[in-house]
């Protein structure tokens, strides 16, 4: 996430053209770059902002689910929310594990989020005031999120394509469970029903934004797509959401905030209303709905957590010289 500093074009310059070559080459291929590859500096740069990015993605995402674990209506609800979130942990730590291999410490990439250096979807950034939002981030955001990272299970970095896998695998369960809420909820009373409708025009937006910019204002796309770290332009993929998505909310009786959404039968695709690109910014830029109270609840947890981090860092010391003191005895 140190992108602001980032110049793709001139990293990728300074490196020497018979190494980009050879590196071009593998890319080409198909074969996994590891973190002990050569690579281009551009490249190791580009892949730390975006699987760091990715991984604040996941530990601020915790929050607005977070917020409901108490008040899920049933047990079962509350255990299956829970579960959701620990794995949204689970994945920002196989994400910062990733991009640790680049030569990056996990402090600099923590302290990136917290001083506002570093960036993190702007989905996170509004509000979950009912229960029908549990269900919303379920199936929108968590279908969006799936759209955009299956491609990335065979993005060009082996350990951010092998972390894909399983999170994956994981988000998939993850959207079942939104729209299983979203459903009982559609098909509750009057009341539910409302309640869901009322999340729908509030998400429907949001979660279209989470793609990126459209492919023209799109900085990063044209190089990623030839280090074959993206694989599909954040149009397409927005597109690819919008057509799989609308069908469902329309099986559920749902309307879509959109005017424009229309089915078009030459091209197959459903064709959506303009994105408003001005809050996109604003979100992104740090002045969404919750932007702040986010930064202030990530850091508060993570000063919480200090005494953890040493009592961890305090038993890895005296496992390790226990072992060493073993050893030499041994000899
Ligand atoms: N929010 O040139 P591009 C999840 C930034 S995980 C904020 O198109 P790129 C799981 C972008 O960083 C959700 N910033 O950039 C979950 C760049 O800024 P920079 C996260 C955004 O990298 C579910 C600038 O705009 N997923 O939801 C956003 O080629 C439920 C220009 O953009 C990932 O991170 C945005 N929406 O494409 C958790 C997936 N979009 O750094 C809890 C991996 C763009 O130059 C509950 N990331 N920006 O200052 C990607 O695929 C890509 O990084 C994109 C952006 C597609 C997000």
């Amino acid at each position: 996430m140190y992108a602001q500093a980032l110049n793709t074009v001139t990293e990728v310059s300074k490196d020497d053209p018979a190494k980009l070559a050879a590196f071009q080459a593998r890319i080409d291929a198909e074969e996994k770059i590891e973190p002990n590859d050569w690579m281009p500096e551009g490249y190791r740069k580009t892949l730390v902002r975006q699987i760091s990015q990715h991984a604040h993605s996941e530990i601020v995402g915790m929050l607005p689910e977070g917020n409901w674990i108490t008040r899920a209506p049933s047990l079962k609800r509350k255990a299956a929310l829970l579960a959701k979130v620990q794995d949204e942990g689970g994945h920002g730590l196989y994400l910062y594990s990733a991009a640790e291999t680049l030569g990056v410490s996990r402090e600099e990439l923590v302290d990136a989020l917290h001083s506002g250096r570093a960036k993190y979807s702007s989905i996170f950034n509004y509000p979950t005031p009912s229960w029908a939002d549990m269900g919303m981030i379920g199936w929108l955001v968590d279908g969006a999120a799936i759209m955009n990272q299956i491609p990335l299970c065979r993005t060009s970095f082996g350990p951010y394509a092998r972390a894909m896998i399983r999170i994956c695998k994981e988000e998939s369960f993850h959207q079942r469970q939104g729209y299983e809420i979203v459903m009982t909820l559609a098909r509750g009373t009057p009341a539910q029903k409302k309640m869901a409708q009322d999340s729908l025009n509030r998400w429907w937006w949001p979660a279209l934004m989470m793609f990126g910019p459209s492919d023209s204002a799109s900085q990063h796309s044209d190089q990623n797509m030839k280090w074959k770290i993206k694989r599909f332009s954040n149009d397409a993929l927005r597109q690819k959401f919008i057509d799989a998505t609308v069908p469902q909310g329309h099986f559920l009786g749902l309307t879509f905030p959109d005017p424009d959404l229309k089915f078009n039968e030459a091209t197959g695709h459903w064709e959506h209303g303009e994105i408003d690109w001005a809050e996109f910014n604003r979100v992104v830029k740090g002045e969404g709905p919750c932007n702040r109270e986010r930064i202030k609840a990530r850091i508060k947890a993570h000063d919480e957590g200090a005494w953890v981090r040493e009592a961890a860092l305090a038993h890895a010391e005296k496992r390790a010289a226990r072992k060493a003191a073993a050893r030499i005895a041994a000899e």
